[in-house]
């Protein structure tokens, strides 16, 4: 799982990124379109360790009613391991960027990479072609990660936003290096054709403004990527690596939980396939159980443990198909969602109401069926709540 990657950087999701690799591996396994995180890294990584909707209470994320994926397979004899995000800072010589530095790639702005992106990704068969780009999204609230996108001619500091996005792709071209050191090693250790491998976004791209963070103006004295800034992609770029959905990290709608999933299973699954079956992070956890064949636990260390609340992927691997979730809720900092079928109903922080849309004919979530259908937004709103009260959303939030 990587770290604030949109729902199109990579090549075979629509991106012009470099990302030979993980090309390879889509052309090797199964595209996800319609899988979804919970939108930040820590519930995202919070709801794939334990197959559990994240919970919102003071008792924490991680509590001694919950089983991890370490324990379960653990105990049925496989060894596991876990490597985190690197959070002291960049050791890596900046060589990945200078391939993007200054070579023109972002010159016309993240509206052409956004449109060009959306383009390939029809071409691919990852969107379809008659939902609509999404418009240009505006600042409607006081939510705090709800930002004006500028428009492309307005932008000031022309080098400092272009250089954001190139540092950006020079990070993500590393990452796709990364995933092929460890391709490679798989295929050394001759266990590659017994492997299932699984890769995926914790939430949509960030669109987060570095001088959001006291002290970061003063210290982004040079511009991104010679190793002694800290800075962001920031709002515009942000949004362009969510192409073609609406917001990014941290909101609920398809920009901040839809990420890229990519499953190799040699053998297995069909080479090159690309599926719309909807899934979640929290099926990781029955997916792991039954392909190892181990057993979840009622207790551990005498504690109860909550039964999980995920659903198998294997038979999308198998046959493509699977009896999916009744429905799918999400919930962080003001804003929520309920996907059920096609229907998907969302509460953005910043407006506070109720929208429903149409995931068949609008993932893009450009066309509001609310108003017209309020029976069905009553319904869903109703089921939303109950979820809600289960992973302890504090009161009118
Ligand atoms: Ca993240």
């Amino acid at each position: 799982m990587c770290d604030d990657l949109g729902f199109s950087d990579l090549a075979c999701y629509g991106g012009e990124i470099r990302t030979p690799n993980l090309d390879r591996l889509a052309a090797d396994g199964m595209r996800f379109t319609q899988f979804y995180n919970c939108a930040v890294c820590v519930t995202t990584r919070a709801g794939l360790l334990t197959g559990l909707y994240p919970r919102h209470g003071s008792a924490g994320l991680l509590r001694n009613t919950m089983a991890t994926l370490a324990e379960v397979l653990r105990a049925a004899g496989y060894q596991t391991a876990l490597t985190g995000k690197w959070h002291l800072g960049s050791t890596r010589p900046p060589e990945d960027a200078a391939r993007y530095r200054g070579k023109g790639k972002y010159d016309r702005g993240y509206f052409a990479l956004r449109r060009d992106r959306h383009q390939r990704q029809i071409k691919l068969g990852i969107v379809k072609p008659s939902w609509k780009l999404s418009p240009i999204d505006k600042k409607t609230g006081s939510f705090r990660y709800d930002y004006d996108i500028e428009l492309w001619k307005k932008t000031e500091a022309l080098d400092r936003e272009r250089r954001r996005m190139e540092v950006y792709a020079g990070m993500v071209d590393c990452l796709d290096q990364g995933v092929g050191r460890l391709l490679t090693a798989l295929k050394d250790a001759g266990v590659e054709k017994n492997t299932l491998v699984l890769f995926l976004s914790d939430n949509g791209g960030c669109a987060t403004i570095s001088s959001d963070q006291a002290g970061q103006k003063a210290y982004n004295r040079d511009l991104p990527g010679a190793g002694n800034t800290y800075d962001f992609c920031g709002p515009g770029w942000g949004w362009a690596q969510c192409t073609p959905f609406r917001r990014y990290k941290t909101w609920t709608y398809e920009g901040g939980i839809a990420t890229p999933m990519i499953a190799r299973w040699p053998g297995v699954i069909r080479p090159g396939s690309i599926t719309r079956q909807v899934g979640h992070v929290i099926d990781f956890m029955p997916t792991l159980l039954e392909l190892a064949d181990a057993e979840y636990p009622k207790t551990i260390k005498g504690k109860a443990i909550l039964p999980y609340e995920g659903k198998s992927l294997a038979p999308i691997f198998r046959t493509g198909k699977r009896e999916g979730h009744d429905s799918l809720c999400w919930y962080l900092m003001g804003n929520r969602t309920i996907r059920q079928g096609k229907w998907k109903l969302a509460w953005g922080a910043s407006d506070r109401r109720w929208e429903l849309y149409d995931m068949e004919a609008d993932r893009t979530e450009t066309n509001d069926l609310a108003a017209d259908l309020p029976r069905q937004t009553q319904r869903l709103a109703n089921l939303w709540e109950v979820w809600a009260k289960k992973i302890e959303v504090p009161r009118g939030d």
